[in-house]
């Protein structure tokens, strides 16, 4: 199977998933066959009577750290040798296209999303290829970041998205923020759509395009120039 890609996501919350991953293009690469999407539940990976995946940090503090013996457990049992195995912490790298990019040429992934203060740091040191963030914020625990991934890497699948889908190039692959766009009606509310765009003339609208695109750009993410 062309781009075939396995996912593997552990989770304490598999109930998050439900809903996300079963709507538009990542449904539709599911069904294909394209994505083979698992989602587990930590919880299934403990043997005590309480079902522990967290406990207190040696040395104090607040809050609790997930254990190791689960998550090990199910990397185990999940994990082939092809695996890459990613945390999802607001302590990774910062995640972006081109880690994407990357990430969508293995065949094997495995999510491990995290909540609380942190993991036991063996968890990084001994399973973890990779840690990755969403951004600079915290969230209440890692599903969200994780179906963020999986929908970028989803759409960046061979066969994944359709003609008109895959026709526009996304911001982030040519380095610029997009330009305006418009479609009908060329008056609306008295705001009327850019002459040059109804000229037929294509090196003038391909030029208009270029310099707005660097306008926009340098106006609302200089960091990106
Ligand atoms: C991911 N940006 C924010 C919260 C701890 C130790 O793992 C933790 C994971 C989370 C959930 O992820 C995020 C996040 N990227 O909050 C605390």
């Amino acid at each position: 199977m062309v781009g075939a890609m396995k996912i593997d996501v552990l989770t304490l919350f598999p109930g998050m998933f439900a809903g996300p991953l079963d709507e538009s293009i990542i449904a539709r690469a599911r069904r294909n066959g394209l994505l083979q999407l698992s989602v587990h539940n930590l919880r299934d990976y403990t043997h005590d009577r309480h079902k522990s995946v967290d406990d207190r940090p040696f040395g104090g503090g607040p809050g609790m750290l997930l254990k190791p013996e689960p998550i090990f457990e199910a990397v185990e049992k999940l994990a082939t040798p092809r695996t890459r195995v990613i945390l999802v912490s607001p302590a990774g790298r910062t995640f972006n296209q081109a880690i994407a990019r990357q990430l969508a040429l293995a065949d094997e992934l495995l999510i491990i999303t995290g909540h609380y203060e942190g993991f036991d740091e063996r968890i990084r040191a001994r399973l973890a290829h990779d840690e990755l963030s969403i951004g600079d914020y915290v969230l209440t625990n890692g599903a969200l970041p994780a179906m963020v991934i999986i929908d970028t890497l989803t759409r960046l699948l061979p066969g994944a998205l359709g003609d008109d889908e895959s026709a526009h190039e996304e911001s982030f692959s040519h380095g610029l923020l997009e330009y305006p766009q418009y479609t009908r009606p060329a008056e609306f509310q008295g705001m009327k759509v850019p002459e040059v765009l109804l000229s037929g003339n294509h090196a003038e609208i391909a030029k208009w395009r270029a310099e707005q695109a660097r306008v926009r750009t340098e106006e609302r993410r200089p960091d990106l120039l």
